[in-house]
């Protein structure tokens, strides 16, 4: 047989990509000889189940394929971050590390390494970050870090209120529901599940009334919405608290669902009321505090209490700041109030939109073991209190003052090498300046990378790695579904790039450690899918899964979270102590923690309005995530980049005020840093906020001026109570360069 590789004919190959994005898009990549030429979507006969392909994946084989891949392993040769590399053999490479790791674990301890794993790939078997994690725990252990970037807020109200993360409705479900309120919450860019925008929009044609609650008019409220509602970031909970009251004073909420699956309202009543703390929570109360007007506040809570049945859908964004779980909490307050909890039509909120049966490759991996260094000392509790989770692990926002401080510091360890697989920290965890400094003080670093990333310049070591089209796997849809996906090997790798997962093999050989390596990687798949009880359950026909590239799990009706709680209560208690949805949680209550009340509450935060720093940044800066990008891949493909110049949001009375035009060269700064870029000037976005998409690559010019602007050059390294890194709670001005 000839080898395809050399074949002049073109091969269909069935396969995803693994980003870390809100969806997985079935893909026919085209092939011919080692390259991917075209890429086609889902051709599911019924066009009402087609998973339509993103802007993303239809330019996938511009990152396959890009020129700028890394194609062989490099060593530094300039200064931390001036990213002068000279290119060295897989032998060096894998020595030095290894070298590396020996001599910093024996000198200093294993704490002293630090492993950055990340999301980026959301794939089962080449999963870097696992991968790595089972070589260290097997060498003797590591320091990492604790914290979900994406939802910390939204997990950590979810356990609070319901026990549960699995707070999602499939889709489809939207088609039951009379009102969706989007309360920041824009499916168009996000995705939130491939085909989520196709729902909502056959839920709009079917007759929803939808009302966008955000402080931009974004692309999901452009198409769908009935009415957009600006407000100011960080207090959703004032508005939220003023719907309580307006339901609690004119007898709308739902008292009788609230007496037979929750806990706690009373309290809530009291606090709402003003019985607690002198303030009744009217809408007045909560004009002034988020800019909505008062009357509009009482016409929403009126429409979502009277519209049986209705979904409010929280997402993540909004709770990515300093009183971020607060969001999430109210939400399912809410819902609860109007008894829009395990219903059709409904939605529990708690802002993570999870359904277990589309969310299963993640647990089946091949599980890491048990880090040594964590297994010794005061015991990592699994409690709601992260003061018990910090002991051991560095919050994932604070990682560069970690680097910075050590244990003089307050943190696990003096860290004296990083090593990083699937992350771009630098560009992605709040104040890169800070990070700038951290990795230039930092001793050794190696990173994984498919590019020269922003962080990736500081590495003294840097290790090519393959992308998703030249390696086989299970990749999962996250966060709905319900379908699995198999990837087929589209491409021999390219250049001397290798998976995460094979130069850990390789590692493990120059480590003596032994038995790591498994398996065939398609025995292995087989294994995944035969081994993960939720996979195992459906997917019967493994070769016919495997030439599909998907199963479709049938379903004769949407899921629905907490269905079983409502419809038999006796028999299925929630996940919480009490066993109700928990409105009060002693759990909460117990952690006496001021930044953490026992029901949820509006709190006013650093970097507020009423915040003295905001007379001298006077806008709230908001840091979405970019349609045409994930986060920060994708940065380099120019098609994509074309789709969207990155420019900072502003409304035209703020522009005006500042002498600033549309298409202006302006700064953006407050006392973290500063950034150059382009104003857009839009009455898309509220007065006093502007916006600034994640993802663009940080490049600091020798004046310390971020060229690139990247959003965390000017976000905070802080988090919540509850967790939440807080990148959407930053003041900053704005100026003409
Ligand atoms: N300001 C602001 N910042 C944010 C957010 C925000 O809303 N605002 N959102 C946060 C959220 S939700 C998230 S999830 C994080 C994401 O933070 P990161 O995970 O750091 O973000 P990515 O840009 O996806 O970086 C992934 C990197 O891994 C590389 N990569 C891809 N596949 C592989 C692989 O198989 N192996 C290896 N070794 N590398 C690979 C990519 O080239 C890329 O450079 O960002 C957070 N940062
Ligand atoms: N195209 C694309 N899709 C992605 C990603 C990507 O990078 N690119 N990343 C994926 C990942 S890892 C994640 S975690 C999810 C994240 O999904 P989300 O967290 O939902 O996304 P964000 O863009 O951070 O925020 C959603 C919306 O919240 C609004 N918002 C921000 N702050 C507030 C506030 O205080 N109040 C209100 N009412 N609204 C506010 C923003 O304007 C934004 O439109 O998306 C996933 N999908
Ligand atoms: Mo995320």
């Amino acid at each position: 047989m000839s080898n395809p590789q050399e074949s002049n004919e073109v091969r269909i190959v069935r396969a995803t990509s693994a980003f870390d994005c809100g969806g997985r898009c079935p893909l026919r990549l085209h092939v011919k000889g080692n390259t991917i030429i075209r890429v086609e979507g889902d051709d599911h006969p019924d066009s009402n189940k087609q998973l339509r392909t993103c802007l993303r994946c239809r330019a996938y084989r511009k990152y396959v394929h890009h020129p700028e891949r890394l194609m062989y392993p490099q060593k530094r040769i300039g200064e931390k971050g001036e990213g002068k590399f000279q290119r060295i053999s897989w032998d060096e490479a894998l020595g030095i590390l290894a070298a590396k790791l020996k001599e910093t674990k024996d000198k200093y301890g294993p704490a002293s390494i630090l492993l950055m794993t990340g999301g980026a790939y959301l794939a089962s078997l080449h999963n870097g970050s696992l991968a790595a994690s089972r070589l260290l725990n097997q060498f003797g252990g590591y320091t990492t870090h604790y914290g979900n970037l994406s939802s910390e807020g939204a997990v950590w109200a979810s356990l609070v209120q319901y026990g549960s993360v699995m707070v999602g409705h499939g889709r489809e479900d939207m088609l039951n529901s009379k009102v969706i309120i989007l309360w920041g919450w824009d499916p168009a860019r996000m995705i939130s599940g491939t085909n989520t925008m196709h729902h909502l929009i056959k839920a709009k044609e079917n007759g929803a009334r939808v009302i966008s609650i955000e402080p931009r008019y974004t692309d999901t409220a452009a198409t769908v919405a009935d009415q957009w509602i600006p407000i100011y970031p960080g207090t959703d909970t004032a508005m939220m608290a003023a719907m309580a009251y307006v339901m609690i004073t004119e007898n709308l909420h739902d008292q009788d669902f609230l007496d037979k699956y929750t806990v706690g309202f009373d309290l809530f009543k009291d606090y709402i009321l003003g019985k607690e703390d002198g303030q009744a929570k009217t809408p007045e109360w909560a004009e002034a505090i988020c800019g909505v007007p008062a009357h509009t506040i009482t016409e929403v809570a009126r429409v979502y209490a009277t519209a049986k049945p209705a979904a409010l859908m929280d997402c993540q964004g909004p709770a990515r700041s300093a009183m971020g779980e607060q969001y999430n909490r109210f939400a399912a307050t809410l819902s609860a109030m109007t008894g829009n909890v395990g219903k059709e039509g409904g939605s529990a909120c708690g802002g993570l939109m999870g359904i277990p049966i589309g969310h299963m490759f993640r647990m089946s991996a091949i599980p890491p073991g048990k880090n040594p260094v964590e297994m010794t000392g005061p015991k990592i509790k699994g409690t709601l209190d992260i003061r018990d989770r910090v002991i051991k692990r560095i919050h994932i926002n604070k990682l560069w003052e970690a680097m910075l401080e050590g244990k003089q510091g307050g943190y696990p360890a003096d860290i004296q090498m990083a090593w990083s697989v699937c992350n771009n920290y630098l560009n992605q965890i709040g104040n890169s300046n800070k990070g700038d400094l951290a990795l230039k003080k930092l001793p050794f670093f190696a990173v994984n990378e498919l590019f020269l990333t922003a962080q990736a310049r500081y590495a003294d070591l840097l290790l090519p790695v393959t992308t998703a089209a030249e390696r086989s796997d299970l990749t999962y849809a996250w966060p709905s579904g319900p379908y699995y996906t198999y990837v087929n090997r589209a491409i021999e790798p390219l250049g001397e790039c290798k998976s995460d997962l094979e130069i850990c093999d390789m590692l493990a050989e120059r480590l003596d450690i032994e038995n790591f390596r498994l398996g065939a990687e398609e025995e292995i798949l087989k294994l995944m899918v035969a081994q993960n009880p939720v996979t195992s359950k459906y997917v019967t026909d493994f070769d016919k899964f495997k030439n599909d590239g998907i199963h479709r799990v049938k379903m004769d009706k949407p899921y629905i979270a907490f269905r079983k709680q409502i419809e038999d209560p006796e028999n299925n208690p929630f996940e919480t102590p009490s066993g109700k949805i928990e409105i009060y949680s002693q759990r909460v209550a117990d952690m006496n923690k001021p930044q953490c009340p026992p029901i949820p509450k509006y709190m006013p935060t650093f970097e507020d309005r009423n915040d003295p720093l905001f007379e001298k940044y006077p806008l709230q800066l908001l840091t979405p995530h970019p349609r045409n990008r994930v986060h920060s891949e994708l940065y380099k493909v120019e098609w994509l980049a074309e789709v969207e110049p990155h420019r900072l949001w502003i409304h035209p009375e703020d522009a005006e005020a500042r002498g600033v035009v549309d298409g202006d060269k302006i700064e953006v700064f407050n006392g973290r840093g500063r950034v150059s870029i382009t104003a857009f000037v839009t009455r898309r976005i509220k007065p006093g906020v502007v916006s600034l998409f994640e993802g663009a690559w940080y490049q600091p010019d020798k004046s310390g001026v971020d060229r690139g602007a990247c959003a965390n050059t000017l976000t905070k390294d802080a988090y919540s109570g509850g967790g939440a890194a807080v990148m959407n709670t930053s003041l900053v001005q704005v100026a003409r360069a």
